[in-house]
């Protein structure tokens, strides 16, 4: 498998995905497990989702795996996890060395030296829920909670100085003016000297340079800048050699923000257009192979969009980085689906919640394709409780990182209290679907839904950008009858095509984000009464990747030289 970026030249970096030994357990007590006394029964691939495959579907419990791996003389090994779900613990050798609780950010795990290169690897993971243990991921969630080693494994050999991280900033997007905070991890000299090799240029050394809690920040510039763009995505490199350590990071040259009500991209007003898209697919859960992932982005552009939204969790970072290539506009959000004031006023939850955009951002942070940071999708934010959580997230993002606009997705409307603490505001809203009984003709009632509530918001909100950030119906493929009504291919195709026709013509509104782009699974268990199959089916492509009608209407819109690019 590709490693995503950073990549290194002369750090050995070894992949551990493949074919590891395996258990699973039912009812387990995580507390009384010894995992050096587990059977291992079978295998399972990492990166996969055990509960995607057809031996353990839909099976909530315990699953432990197993695999070797082996030091090198005179290096410490790093373990990088990108991602397992939903809790876990690693253990090395028998020893834990540490746990973890969000299924979809990645974290590192330092391996104590031995005096036996050879290394047991066991990872207990656990997809059960339960708010104590494992506080972001719930069971209500409108999307289905997968199980296992979802992303990939990767064993780094490291000197005992090394670097953690390399951060570009860009300063000037158009001179390629950009700066390179550096991280160094162990200890380290009063004065420290880094090699940097931009491009394809020659080395540079940097002699001198005074560290300050690990961190060295180099201002440079790109020799020959070329900017990103969505016709022409160019990157550049940046290799950082501290000794005989290296870390490579890619970047691109780009300008994204809001100005007043419109948002900016490399000096043009943009009307973003795009899908909400689930990591999700019958065989793979969220665990899609690569071929998979630079379909969907295909497919992405073939209808004619510019953006995406990573609904509802941090993305893989093969995606990201096949966003940057083909150039598409992400926006990159946190694990969320309605939490509530439990959740907002939980001090373990909103801790959990830090960590996760700590997570994130560090993963992120150099994509140029990511311009947009959301966080917990459809959270309570008609209540004034939950006011000092969004405020605290906010601050965290913009402290973080702040090149970036943040935003969430509110569905309460004029109910929202706190719209004014977000950088733009993103509305879902679900006219000519969930519409109240009585309604004879319920597309009719689109256009009149996203005028009242894009008036709402820039009358309230004047100097803020507005996108619909979810607005779509249901169509179950292959579904037709005569009345052309709710489920069938027909209604879906006319909803998203009136829906689209609207919000693009509208002043007040800068972009639409369908939901979504290809049906995904949902609730095991009572909720999906309400959603056939136990899918989300407002797909615009089935589960496959099958187009339905609404395709061609989403392409045609989406097209459509009025709306091709700014305005
Ligand atoms: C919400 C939510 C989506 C999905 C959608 C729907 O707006 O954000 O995740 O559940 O509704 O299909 O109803």
């Amino acid at each position: 498998m590709k490693k995503p970026f950073p990549r290194h030249f002369s750090r050995l970096v070894e992949e551990l995905n493949g074919t590891w030994d395996f258990t699973f357990l039912h009812g387990c007590d995580l507390e009384k497990l010894d995992p050096t006394r587990v059977t291992y029964s079978d295998k399972m691939a990492v990166p996969a989702a055990f509960d995607a495959t057809p031996r353990y579907a839909g099976l909530r419990g315990t699953a432990i795996y197993r695999t070797w791996f082996q030091t090198q003389p005179e290096r410490n090994a790093r373990l990088h996890f990108e991602a397992v779900s939903m809790w876990c613990q690693v253990y090395v050798d028998g020893v834990l060395l540490r746990e973890h609780d969000c299924g979809y950010t990645g974290f590192w795990c330092e391996v104590p030296a031995a005096e036996s290169p050879n290394r047991e690897l066991v990872v207990v993971v656990d997809n059960r829920f339960d708010f104590e243990r494992v506080p972001l991921h719930e069971e209500y969630f409108d999307f289905y909670q997968w199980g296992g080693m979802i992303r990939g494994v990767w064993l780094h050999h490291v000197p005992e100085s090394f670097i953690e991280s390399v951060v570009v900033t860009t300063e000037d997007w158009k001179a390629g003016d950009f700066s390179a905070k550096i991280t160094l991890q162990g200890p380290l000299p009063e004065k420290i000297e880094l090699g940097c090799v931009l491009d394809e240029q020659p080395l540079q050394t940097y002699a001198g340079l005074l560290p300050f809690e690990g961190r060295v920040q180099l201002r440079l510039q790109v020799p020959n800048p070329k900017p990103w763009s969505l016709d022409a995505p160019h990157l550049h490199t940046l290799r950082v050699v501290y000794g005989a350590d290296d870390i490579i990071v890619r970047f691109g040259l780009r300008d994204f923000k809001t100005d007043g009500p419109r948002l900016i991209f490399n000096e043009k007003p943009i009307m973003l257009k795009g899908f909400n898209r689930h990591e999700s697919h019958p065989q793979f859960g969220p665990a899609l192979p690569e071929a998979l992932l630079l379909n969907d982005l295909q497919q992405l552009k073939d209808l004619g969009c510019n953006f995406v939204r990573g609904s509802h969790y941090p993305q893989d970072q093969r995606f990201l980085d096949l966003c940057d290539e083909l150039g598409l506009l992400v926006w990159e959000e946190t694990l969320g689906w309605q939490q509530n004031v439990k959740h907002l006023t939980n001090e373990k939850y909103l801790a959990r919640h830090k960590t996760m955009v700590e997570e994130m951002i560090a993963a992120s942070i150099n994509h140029p394709s990511v311009v947009i940071w959301g966080f917990l999708n459809e959270c309570t934010s008609q209540d004034v409780a939950c006011r000092p959580a969004i405020q605290a997230i906010v601050t965290q993002f913009h402290q973080l990182d702040p090149s970036r606009p943040v935003t969430f997705a509110t569905f309460r409307g004029v109910a929202d209290v706190c719209q004014d603490l977000v950088d733009l505001i993103s509305i879902n809203l679900y006219p000519g679907w969930y519409v109240p009984g009585g309604i004879e003709k319920p597309l009719e009632t689109i256009p009149e839904g996203i005028r009242k509530q894009a008036d709402y918001f820039a009358e309230k909100y004047p100097h803020k950008p507005l996108i619909i950030s979810e607005i779509g119906a249901e169509g179950l493929y292959g579904w037709h009858d005569a009345m052309n009504g709710f489920w069938t291919e027909e209604y879906q195709a006319e909803h998203l095509r009136t829906s689209c026709l609207e919000a693009l013509s509208n002043d007040k509104v800068q972009g639409i984000l369908l939901w979504h782009f290809s049906d995904a699974r949902t609730y095991a268990g009572g909720y999906s009464l309400g959603r056939p199959r136990a899918y989300n089916n407002k797909g615009t492509l089935d589960e496959y990747r099958r187009p339905k009608l609404a395709a061609k209407a989403v392409r045609e819109c989406f097209q459509l030289p009025a709306f091709e690019s700014s305005r």
